[in-house]
């Protein structure tokens, strides 16, 4: 397998899931700061121009965060990161949604890229605020969601690992202070070898 990432890009967080996994798997750094992912080498493997992408052994290319992340969790059933339980697979999925859909593509990439939004630099303050606001009640949304639990939904699977790029985004890029259970959930993740491997690998560790 290989993947398609960028240093502390939403894909972090499906670098973990490979690592968690522990079968070998190639990790290609994409530089998006200078428009790799609009190259025809690129296009060709990923036409949406974003990281990540997972290329399976087949040469068969999966893109879309949560997509990659069910098909690791399905395909690699040893390495138990989606459980069995119809309603804790139904919380992993609602969690990866609003994650992805709006947590991430609604908030953080109006902080990130306020341009994507409105190409006037006059705006881009008020467009990153609102960003800020919406991932702000994404990341509330979620921390009373997991209250008092130590993962999502039972032991820690592959939407741990979304809520992981999101933390990371608010937590390290943004240097702001989780709400409590974030917080405890971020330690919690912080304490496993998987993230402390990704975090070294993707230059956010020493
Ligand atoms: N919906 C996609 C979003 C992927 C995405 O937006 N990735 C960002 C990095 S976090 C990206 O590749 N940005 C490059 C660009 O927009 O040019 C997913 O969930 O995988």
């Amino acid at each position: 397998m290989k993947l398609f990432y960028a240093p502390g890009a939403c894909s972090i967080g499906i670098h973990v899931l490979l690592e968690e996994v522990g079968k070998p798997y190639e990790a290609k750094p994409v530089a998006l700061r200078s428009g790799e992912q609009m190259t025809p080498e690129y296009i060709a493997i990923n036409p949406k121009s974003k990281v990540p992408t997972l290329v399976r052994d087949d040469d068969t290319v999966v893109t879309e965060f949560p997509a990659i992340a069910y098909y690791i969790g399905r395909a690699f059933a040893e390495a138990k990161l989606f459980p069995a339980d119809l309603d804790a697979q139904v919380k992993v999925m609602e969690t990866m949604e609003y994650i992805a859909a709006t947590v991430h593509m609604q908030g953080f990439t109006r902080i990130f890229r306020p341009t994507n939004f409105n190409a006037d630099p006059a705006k881009e303050d008020e467009v990153k605020a609102a960003g800020l606001a919406i991932a702000e009640k994404g990341l509330a949304t979620l921390d009373k969601q997991l209250g008092d639990k130590t993962w999502v939904a039972g032991e820690f699977s592959i939407a741990d690992a979304a809520l992981f790029f999101v933390e990371f985004w608010y937590a390290s890029r943004l240097g702001k202070t989780l709400p409590a259970n974030l917080a405890r959930h971020w330690a919690a993740l912080n304490a496993r070898p998987s993230v402390q491997k990704v975090l070294k690998d993707e230059g956010f560790a020493a």
